[in-house]
């Protein structure tokens, strides 16, 4: 009986220590929901549309569907300036509100960073120092200031908690579109050492201060291109990421996006089923939507048949607007889309 006894309190301590973090719950929840359908995400939803900005309580996607999206995206571009609004003029205290509300409704967030030129003190875009990442790195002359940069965005992050003061998952999404050329960290702007160096040095920090809740995704660009060797030798460690992202934006011809996103993302696919990562399509869109039936025709086809976690159009700036919203030429395909079963937002993930 005393031997029983051991032996269930054995299993139960093991029960125990086995439950999963936030990240890893969230990682679950995430692959089980891939297979009912792709979530729909949307940059900057609740603080500007393509008509109105900083009015609480709206929303495009919702004022369109009467459905908030799944998964909803911010960005932390700002902090490392200590200043109080990102690089979108989106104030911080406004994102932690929504970024907390929305885990609570039963979404799920999302946070890239496009931060300032360490070096020259110009933004993301600024690519006129090759030297910029191999100076942030540890011996380098702006690595002490990268190290509060670091701190800054890790004490933003750690405000992201529920009503008992538990840290609430969220999905980081660094150094992006890195294939590209257009950011300080991207490709002929540091070397695949140097990146990785980059890479490695701004995930351990992260994990150290927030060790049980950043769910990881790396997000190249679209390229057209792929292989394994070329992935491969600008890519993290392949336990060290959890969700592989895709950016891909239609910004020339129709025929050239679908041609060479279906390429990438077959390929893309194929390589993040074979190392146990999930797959999204982390930013996507066509600028001010020209084509009436782009959602249903064009972009959703990309997805058929795979386990796409989500898809994000970025943000509804008026000038620049990629997701949907009433008054668009999108507008009905956008509402097929919406009641497409395959599609998932707020509600069906409640
Ligand atoms: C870019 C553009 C910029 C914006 C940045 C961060 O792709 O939308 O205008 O500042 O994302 O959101």
């Amino acid at each position: 009986m005393k031997n029983v006894t051991y032996i269930l309190l054995g299993l139960v301590l093991t029960a125990c220590s086995q439950a999963p973090t936030p990240a890893q719950a969230l990682i679950e929840r995430m692959t089980e929901l891939s297979k009912k359908g792709i979530m729909f995400g949307h940059q900057d939803d609740p603080f500007y549309g393509t008509t109105w900005q900083w009015e609480k309580g709206r929303s495009d996607t919702y004022e369109l569907v009467g459905d908030y999206p799944g998964v909803m995206g911010f960005d932390l571009g700002g902090l490392e300036e200590k200043h109080d609004k990102n690089l979108d003029s989106v104030p911080f205290d406004w994102m932690r509100e929504e970024a907390i509300n929305h885990v609570k409704n039963g979404g799920i967030i999302t946070f890239s960073w496009h931060p300032r030129n360490p070096r020259t003190g110009s933004n993301a875009w600024d690519v006129s120092d090759p030297t910029t990442v191999l100076n942030i790195l540890p011996g380098g002359e702006q690595h002490e200031l990268f190290v509060e940069w670091m701190n800054d965005v890790a004490t933003f992050l750690e405000t992201l908690v529920d009503e008992n003061g538990q840290p609430i998952p969220f999905i980081l999404r660094p150094w992006h579109e890195y294939n590209g050329s257009w950011f300080w960290w991207g490709w002929k702007n540091c070397t695949n050492e140097q990146w990785l160096a980059l890479w490695n040095m701004f995930q351990d920090y992260m994990n150290e201060r927030m060790p049980t809740n950043i769910v990881w995704c790396c997000s190249p660009n679209l390229d057209g291109n792929f292989t394994t060797e070329y992935l491969e030798s600008r890519f993290p460690e392949k336990e060290r990421v959890d969700i592989l992202g895709y950016d891909t934006y239609q910004w020339g011809t129709e025929n050239d996006f679908v041609t060479q996103s279906k390429a990438d993302i077959e390929f893309l696919y194929a390589y993040a089923q074979a190392h146990n990562m999930l797959f999204t399509i982390s930013e996507c869109g066509i600028q001010n939507s020209p084509v009436a039936d782009w959602w249903t025709r064009v972009f959703l086809p990309l997805t058929e048949g795979k386990e796409v976690c989500y898809f994000l159009p970025w943000r509804n700036w008026h000038k620049e607007h990629f997701g949907a919203a009433k008054g668009l030429k999108t507008e009905e395909d956008f509402i097929k889309l919406y009641n497409n079963p395959r599609t998932l937002f707020l509600k069906d993930l409640q």
